[in-house]
Formats: C-alpha cells, sequence, structure tokens
C-alpha cells in the first residue's frame, strides 16, 4: 500500500507530576530509526526544507512551540499539516517536497529519519523533483 503524509496521534499520560509522551518504532511508526536531529533557533521569515527525498521516511514533532509544513506530492497535490501539540507527529514519506515554517525562535523541530544523511537522497531542484515524480 502507498504511504501517504499523515498526523500520528502520540499517546500521552498525564498525572499530578505532568506528562509523558510514547511511541513506538515499527509497531506504531511504520520504519526503524537509522538517525536524529533537530533544528533550532529558527529565526521569523526563515523557512526551512525546500527539497524532497528519494527514500528517506521521517517523523517529525514540533517541541516548545508550532510548525506548519507543506508537503507537495509534485502531482498537483499540497496539503499543510501544523504541529501544535506534543500530542501530534508527522509522518512524512518519502517523495514529498517540504517547506517547514516556524512559529517561533523557541520551537525545535526533532526528527527520526528512517536512513543515514545522504546528500544523494535529496531533491533540491523543484523542476527536478515534478520530472522525478512523473517519471
Ligand atoms: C528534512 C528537513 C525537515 C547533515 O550533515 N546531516 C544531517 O543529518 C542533516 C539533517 C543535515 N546535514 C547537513 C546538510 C546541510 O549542509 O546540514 C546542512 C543543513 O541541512 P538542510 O539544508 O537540508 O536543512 P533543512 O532544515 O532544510 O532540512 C532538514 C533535513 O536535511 C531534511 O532531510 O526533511 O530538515
Amino acid at each position: 500500500m502507498e504511504k501517504k503524509p499523515q498526523i500520528i496521534d502520540i499517546k500521552n499520560i498525564v498525572d499530578e507530576r505532568g506528562q509523558i509522551n510514547f511511541f513506538e518504532f515499527e509497531q506504531e511508526i511504520s520504519f526503524k530509526i537509522e538517525r536524529v536531529y533537530y533544528i533550532s533557533q529558527v529565526l521569523p521569515n526563515f523557512d526551512r526544507g525546500h527539497h524532497a527525498h528519494k527514500k528517506l521516511q521521517q517523523l517529525i514533532l514540533a517541541i516548545g512551540g508550532i510548525i506548519e509544513i507543506e508537503l507537495d506530492d509534485g502531482l498537483g497535490n499540497k496539503n499543510i499539516f501544523k504541529l501544535d501539540s506534543l500530542n501530534k507527529a508527522l509522518f512524512v514519506p518519502a517523495g514529498y517536497w517540504r517547506v517547514l515554517k516556524f512559529g517561533s525562535k523557541e520551537v525545535v523541530c526533532m526528527v527520526f529519519a528512517s536512513q543515514k544523511y545522504d546528500e544523494n537522497d535529496y531533491i533540491r531542484n523543484y523542476q527536478e523533483f515534478l520530472e522525478y515524480k512523473k517519471s
């Protein structure tokens, strides 16, 4: 079955000590983690992303604020996903052009990735991305 971008509800338990969130890879999130990275201190008016991946799958969380992520399938469909809670994560399959907008300098974008860093997996030119999706 083709994988689609989707918001995943992250389980949480709240008690008088605060909140704990948890999820498990391969059971609830259908890939194995090979890499974790996080993006912080993004100033207003600076977007990140503007590229697609050929194979990489990712799970993205916004810690301490809001991140809006636009995903474009290169076939005429664009969707904006809003991460505004620790109880939500965005699953991003391979093959989507992404643009990330950070709501504040304080928010941290935490990413769990299915592969190690490989610049050859990136498509950083939008025209190339459209051609890649057509082929
Ligand atoms: C993505 C979005 C959400 C590395 O050397 N190793 C790494 O694991 C990563 C993620 C990046 N880098 C280097 C590559 C560039 O020289 O860090 C520099 C900045 O990366 P980039 O311009 O790709 O950053 P973003 O924020 O535009 O994109 C990142 C991820 O690269 C990308 O996979 O989906 O976050």
